[in-house]
This record gives C-alpha cells, sequence and structure tokens, in this order.
C-alpha cells in the first residue's frame, strides 16, 4: 500500500539516515509518499527507461558500500527528500514544479558514467569510474533538482549569461541542501562535488569562494567574454557572488573547511549570511528573470528583490549590491 513509512538508509554519503518509504513489512518500497510520491528506481546499467522501482523486505537499506546496488539509491533517494525539504521550508516551494508532484530518481545509470543530470522530468546519476564515487552526493542531488527548478521558473537558456546563471543557481542551492541538511558526515561547505573525488585526487569539482581554482576555466570576475563560455565556467561570477554575498572577503574557516575570497574590484565587506543571499536569490530566480536573462538583469532583479525583502537601505541590500559590484557584474 501506500501508507507512510519510515525506513532506515545506510548511505555512502552521510552516514546511517532515515528516508521516507511506503508499502508494509515483506515488501516496502522506495517512495517517499511524504513527498509528492518522490521515488528511486534502479537502471542496472541501462541509459533508458523507467527502471525498476527499489523494493525491501525490512524496511533497511543499503550497507553504505558502493558494492550494495541500495547503496546509491539510498543516497539519491535523501538528496531527493532534503531538496524537497528545502524547498518546501524555506522557500515554500512544493516540489519541483510547485504543484505537488515528486520526481523519479535513477541510479546505476550506464556503465562507469561519470555524471548525473536533470533531464526536464527526472534525476539520472551513474556510478563512476575508477576513483571517482557514485555520483549521489547531497550537493550533487540537488544541484540536479534545481535545474527542475530554474526550468520551472524562469527558464534560464543553458546558453550565453543566461547558461552560466542557470549553473550557478544549482551550485548555489545544490550548496544550501548541503547546509539545510545538517550532516555531520556530508557537512555544509561552498565546494562542489567534493565527496565524489572526480579528479581522483580528492579535490571538488568547482570552488564558489573562488571559481577559478578549478583550473579548467571557470571565471572569478564577469567579462564581456563570460558569455562564450561553457555553462559550467560562465557561472563562476554568480558563484563567486553567492560566497561573497553570504560570507564577505577575506580569510573563513567553517565546518573545518577554509576559504579566501576577494573582490575583483578591490572592495572589502562583511556578508550578509547565505541564508539572506539564497532568499534573495531564490525571489530573483523566480519572479525577476527569464530565458534570456544576462548578468546585468541577474544583478538588477537581486538589488530589486533585497529591496522588497529587507528594504532599500538595509544591510542586506547593501551587502547583496557590493557583493555583485565585486564580481564585476554590469549594471
Ligand atoms: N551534471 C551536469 C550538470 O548538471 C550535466 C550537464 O552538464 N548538464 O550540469
Ligand atoms: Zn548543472
Ligand atoms: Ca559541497
Amino acid at each position: 500500500d501506500d501508507e507512510i513509512k519510515t525506513g532506515t538508509g545506510n548511505s555512502m554519503y552521510a552516514g546511517t539516515v532515515t528516508i521516507g518509504t511506503s508499502g508494509s513489512s515483506g515488501n516496502y518500497v522506495m517512495k517517499d509518499t511524504a513527498r509528492g510520491g518522490n521515488y528511486t528506481t534502479d537502471l542496472n546499467g541501462g541509459s533508458s527507461g523507467a527502471g525498476t522501482t527499489f523494493t525491501d523486505a525490512d524496511n533497511v537499506w543499503g550497507t553504505g558500500a558502493a558494492s550494495n546496488r541500495q547503496t546509491a539509491a539510498v543516497d539519491a533517494h535523501y538528496g531527493s527528500q532534503l531538496t524537497w525539504d528545502y524547498y518546501k521550508n524555506v522557500h515554500g516551494r512544493n516540489g519541483i514544479f510547485n504543484n505537488g508532484q515528486g520526481a523519479r530518481s535513477r541510479v546505476h545509470y550506464g556503465n562507469a558514467y561519470v555524471n548525473a543530470f536533470w533531464d526536464g522530468t527526472q534525476m539520472t546519476y551513474g556510478d563512476g569510474s575508477g576513483n571517482t564515487h557514485p555520483l549521489t552526493a547531497i550537493d550533487v542531488a540537488g544541484h540536479e533538482m534545481s535545474h527542475g527548478v530554474t526550468e520551472a521558473t524562469a527558464g534560464l537558456n543553458y546558453s550565453g549569461d543566461a547558461g552560466g546563471l542557470n549553473e550557478a543557481t544549482s551550485d548555489i542551492f545544490g550548496t544550501m541542501v548541503e547546509f539545510y541538511a545538517n550532516n555531520p558526515t556530508d557537512v555544509g561547505d561552498y565546494l562542489i562535488g567534493e565527496k565524489i573525488n572526480i579528479n581522483g585526487n580528492g579535490t571538488p569539482l568547482r570552488y564558489m569562494d573562488k571559481p577559478s581554482k578549478d583550473g579548467r576555466g571557470s571565471q572569478d570576475c564577469w567579462t564581456t567574454g563570460t558569455k562564450n563560455l561553457d555553462p559550467h565556467y560562465s557561472s563562476g561570477p554568480l558563484n563567486h557572488w553567492f560566497y561573497l554575498a553570504s560570507e564577505g572577503t577575506g580569510s573563513k574557516t567553517i565546518n573545518g573547511v577554509s576559504y579566501n575570497s576577494t573582490s575583483c574590484n578591490g572592495t572589502t565587506f562583511a556578508g550578509v549570511g547565505r541564508d539572506v543571499a539564497a532568499k534573495v536569490w531564490y525571489r530573483t530566480l523566480s519572479t525577476k528573470l527569464s530565458s534570456g536573462s544576462n548578468y546585468a538583469a541577474a544583478r538588477n532583479g537581486a538589488i530589486t528583490s533585497a529591496k522588497e525583502l529587507y528594504g532599500a537601505g538595509s544591510a542586506q541590500c547593501l551587502g547583496i549590491q557590493k557583493a555583485f559590484a565585486a564580481i564585476n557584474a554590469p549594471a
């Protein structure tokens, strides 16, 4: 049946967690009836179709090891649950589409696939390859689901400045989901993909305090050339904005991770906190931007949003403004 149950998940990245399931003894289903019916399926190496919904006799799922097929599913399902809760409890958003409907997560996609993606209706996760672990960490899940939120709100294009804003939005909210989780194992940070070992040497995929640290071409500061970059690099300036708006310039250690962020225009200032910055950005995304929005629209939209939320001349509004000036975004 579809009665709401709470299972125990032995995850790969987040320790032992509780996950929303349904069903009854002998036949539990990895379907979260309390969260719009979010459910998780096994593609078993395939690359199309719905996959097979995970089931379990005793409602204790996974072992924490990748060799157990349920483990990646626990992480994906948990990430989906956290992302649902974050949007609902922080932004009042009822699921990706704000219609109360959950979404499917598919794990074990393809063979040694080193990526995860949102395709317009669902999340899909690869198992990784070699030293790279399954792509199911909290920030990755939050990133992918947030592509759905962007699609359902601003509808930002995936090219030009808009492509960078789209990617950064997923990094911003993936990060906020990670902080929201307050998980002792997968702690909140301003790094993206730090758990999956995608570079094979323990370094993350992206750094919000100084995006150029990725060594791949992410920009720290907006330029007229930003629009020509891959969205994962043109995201740099907005990721940098989010860090600066949240934490300010200078050195800082948070949850054991050290950051050093500087402005592009020589200014120094304090942050307004990540909860404020995220609230401003969510309002900007959902009420100010559209498919072709550029960095100027992001800057103007965020300042207007901060005025609406906190008042013109408020410390929050000033901080948002300073951080946009600090990435050289055009006005
Ligand atoms: N994981 C990647 C992303 O969400 C997939 C892609 O390049 N679209 O950005
Ligand atoms: Zn993305
Ligand atoms: Ca992270």
